[in-house]
């Protein structure tokens, strides 16, 4: 298999490490002279970026947060003059403001590097004809797995997401090889195809890549058998460059995180404290190459793990785990912590489970209930109530043993959970007023 950029994936620890901290040093004086926020930061916390000396005095710095950002709403974070940037993006806050981020020109060209190296270690090639059914605006999706795309030199359709019978008759007459989206509307795409009548098998394709939100090994080998394809996985932020940071090779053993651009951390999300190598926690994030709009620290609320171990792709980049969710996504039944993938991984082991579900959380009094709604398939009868509350049983049953949570389940109709072309919507807080 073929890497991208064999000099920086598969670079020995200790040379990255120097120029990780080159490029640091670099950012670090950069944003100090040319950002408000963080020649603040940095003066409230008694640092100077000439001090920074090593990796370790990373730890130090104050933190970034979306709270910054939105402080500094839109333009305040940049670093570089507005008629420097070329393009504005925006992420996809469900609360508040959204957040604006900018690239230069070099940034955009870093950017599309970024990505064709993770679509290169899915095995995208200049032979590929690429389907990208993110949807195009301010979304960073579209545009950066479109750049990475025509970097490799590939035939790029931009779809956009939505129209899902046109997507699969596009597959069809344009023999698209790689599609591209979130997880959840591949399984939106496979429903339709089954619907339509067509065969998997009877198209072109073979590799998706996909990410933008979390998803289950479950739903890999859903996705997978149902349109026979091999599924990879790809992380990235919006604040950070957008999709880039992180992606699977061929060995599917974590995703490995572009080491010479974003230094990463780990930590305890409730006492900031960086934790030890492999340690489960909250990622952390600063960028090392970015010009228009660097970040220091930010604190990503994406709940990984790092694992520094060999990796047989040849790449020495630590790789980071498949994300749980986030940690303001986690839910809190009653004192037990969990995140929608893990109810995911239960669900999908479920032979009569579609793969569309929602949780729904409330409150009865003091008390948080939990509802799992689930689709399932022809094969539970409605009509046949002893059976459906034995199958019940078993599912809430199941979640118990696996998850210790009780959660009350129950069966929905096919097609009753709204389908998103973008990002699924899995929880739906009624706490929340
Ligand atoms: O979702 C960027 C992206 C686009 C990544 C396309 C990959 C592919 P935002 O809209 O700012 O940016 O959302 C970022 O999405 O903090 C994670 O919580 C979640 N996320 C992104 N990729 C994954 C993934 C884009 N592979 C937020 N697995 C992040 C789990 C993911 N969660």
């Amino acid at each position: 298999m073929q890497i991208w950029d064999p000099i920086y994936e598969c670079m020995p620890r200790e040379e990255l490490e120097q120029i990780q901290l080159e490029r640091l040093q670099a950012t670090l004086n950069r944003v100090h002279k040319s950002v408000t926020c963080y020649r603040k930061k940095f003066d409230q916390a008694g640092i100077d970026p000439e001090d920074v000396s090593s990796l370790s005095d990373l730890a130090n710095l104050p933190f970034t947060t979306k709270d910054d950002l939105r402080l500094n709403y839109p333009y305040g974070m940049f670093a570089v003059p507005l008629r420097e940037v070329v393009r504005i993006h925006s992420s996809s806050g469900t609360t508040g403001k959204p957040t604006v981020v900018g690239y230069t020109k070099k940034d955009i060209k870093t950017w599309s590097n970024l990505v064709a190296r993770f679509m290169t270690a899915a095995g995208v090639t200049h032979d590929d004809v690429v389907q990208i059914a993110f949807g195009y605006g301010l979304f960073t999706g579209a545009f950066g797995l479109h750049y990475g795309a025509e970097a490799i030199g590939a035939s790029v359709i931009p779809m956009s997401a939505g129209n899902t019978e046109k997507q699969i008759m596009i597959m069809q007459d344009y023999k698209t090889t790689a599609l591209v989206c979130t997880p959840s509307y591949a399984i939106t795409i496979a429903s339709k195809m089954e619907q339509m009548g067509v065969d998997p098998k009877s198209l072109s394709l073979k590799t998706g890549l996909f990410g933008a939100e979390p998803w289950s090994e479950a739903m890999r080998r859903e996705i997978e058998n149902r349109l026979c394809i091999n599924a990879t996985d790809n992380y990235g932020l919006s604040e950070i460059i957008g999709p880039g940071v992180a992606g699977e090779c061929e060995y599917k053993c974590g995703m490995h995180l572009f080491e010479d651009a974003f230094i990463p951390e780990i930590i305890d999300p409730d006492s900031c404290e960086v934790l030890p190598r492999g340690s489960m926690g909250e990622l952390v994030l600063t960028t090392l190459t970015k010009e228009a709009f660097p970040m220091i620290r930010y604190r990503t609320r994406d709940i990984t793990s790092l694992d520094y171990s060999k990796c047989d792709c040849g790449r020495t980049l630590v790789r980071m785990r498949k994300t749980m969710g986030r940690s303001d996504d986690m839910l809190i039944v009653r004192g037990v912590n969990v995140f929608p993938s893990q109810l995911e991984d239960v669900l999908f082991a479920i032979e009569e489970c579609e793969p569309h579900y929602q949780l729904v959380i409330d409150r009865d009094g003091t008390m948080d209930v939990l509802e799992v709604r689930i689709e399932v398939t022809e094969k539970i009868f409605f009509d046949e109530m002893k059976k459906q509350r034995a199958f019940l049983e078993m599912v809430e049953k199941r979640i118990h043993t696996l998850l210790g949570i009780s959660a009350s389940v129950k069966l929905v109709e096919p097609n009753s959970i709204p389908r998103h072309e973008g990002k699924a919507v899995r929880v739906i807080d009624k706490r929340i007023k």
